[in-house]
């Protein structure tokens, strides 16, 4: 997200083959959220604009308002834009940065998850309700109670349990909350409160959520990411460790904890026995895309498994401007993931 990043982005691939095109082109989208719901596809994006605000490190560019729900029939056919579903200016709590979301089906009703700044300028997580996975969708008056920081996934295990995830480093604001409560004072650097390079790095949540998925049920636990001895991943370990963009899936009676590692721009993914972990470092899901942020979701339809991804390439690279991609990824017999390279030599 920041303005220096941009220099870091490699025009060359700009010039190269991508392997897949964007899913819509008439508005731009990010951060996708892929689930099937009643045979049908369903993506839950961030609705990319330019709102004119200078670039800045904590991501202040990123200035979304509203949210679009993406819809297929299945993996080839055309994707359909369903309008708006809900917009910043019906949220009572939240002021601004509509950030990625994710949604989930329950008993019939569907519920939007997203994250937003509050009034006094902190992101909290908020629901959204609807009868229709493509909305309208009615937000909750306040936010999730004790919710903080940005990137809600939403999963469901086999026993019927939902678990949220959740967290995102810099302008997410999760360095802040590193004694439990908000730390509001200078400097506003999204670097400041991160802990050193030879410290563990800072970890993402998980919770689970009450019955209405309204609330959470429990206080949100810290997911540890080892690595192949063990050892929580240390701060320093930029290519490694956990920046934002939590996922959750389940894979042969494993669970699969992806994310994106931010500042080296890869989504990597961890192994672990249960929803909260811990997890086992497993490897790079994707290679780093045209612009600064890499976001994604896993998706498994009509027995094949998916990467939903965004990427700068139609804006030509304008990091907060991006358009969600699809591309089918492999695992391989011993449960790892082959690296997907976005743009073909
Ligand atoms: O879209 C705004 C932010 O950029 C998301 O919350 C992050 O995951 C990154 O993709």
């Amino acid at each position: 997200m920041p303005e220096e990043s941009i220099e870091n982005i490699n025009f060359d691939v700009l010039n190269k083959r991508a392997i897949s095109q964007p899913l819509v082109s008439h508005i731009y989208t990010a951060d996708p959220s892929a689930h099937v719901f009643n045979g049908k596809i369903y993506i839950y994006p961030s609705h990319d604009v330019d709102a004119g605000e200078a670039f800045d490190d904590l991501g202040s560019h990123f200035a979304m308002e509203d949210y679009h729900v993406i819809s297929m029939d299945s993996i080839d056919s055309e994707a359909v834009d369903n309008g708006v579903a809900l917009h910043v200016d019906d949220v009572p709590w939240a002021k601004e940065q509509m950030w990625a979301p994710d949604a989930h089906e329950k008993d019939g009703k569907y519920y939007l998850f997203f994250p937003a700044k509050a009034h006094d300028g902190i992101f909290r997580i908020g629901v959204a309700i609807s009868n229709s996975p493509v909305g309208p969708f009615k937000a909750q008056p306040e936010a999730i109670k004790g919710s903080f920081s940005i990137d809600p996934a939403v999963f469901k295990d086999d026993d019927g349990s939902y678990y949220m995830y959740f967290g995102g480093l810099w302008g997410g604001q999760l360095q802040r909350w590193r004694t439990g409560e908000f730390k509001a004072e200078q400097p506003d650097s999204p670097t400041a409160f991160l802990p050193k390079d030879n410290e563990p790095a800072l970890l993402p949540f998980v919770t689970k959520m009450t019955d209405d998925l309204f609330e959470f049920a429990e206080k949100p636990r810290t997911i540890e990411i080892l690595d192949e001895k063990g050892n929580l991943l240390l701060a320093g370990d930029n290519e490694r460790r956990f920046f934002e963009a939590a996922w959750l899936h389940k894979y042969n009676g494993k669970y699969y904890f992806s994310y994106s590692t931010g500042d080296t721009h890869f989504i990597c993914y961890a192994i672990g026995d249960n929803p909260y972990g811990p997890f086992t470092y497993g490897g790079r899901i994707l290679n780093p895309v045209v612009g600064w942020t890499s976001h994604h979701s896993i998706c498994e339809v009509d027995r094949k498994w998916y990467l939903f991804y965004h990427d700068s390439s139609l804006s030509k690279g304008v990091t907060h401007l991006r358009s969600v991609k699809v591309a089918e990824i492999t695992y391989r017999e011993d449960g790892s993931i082959e690296t997907l390279n976005p743009y073909i030599e």
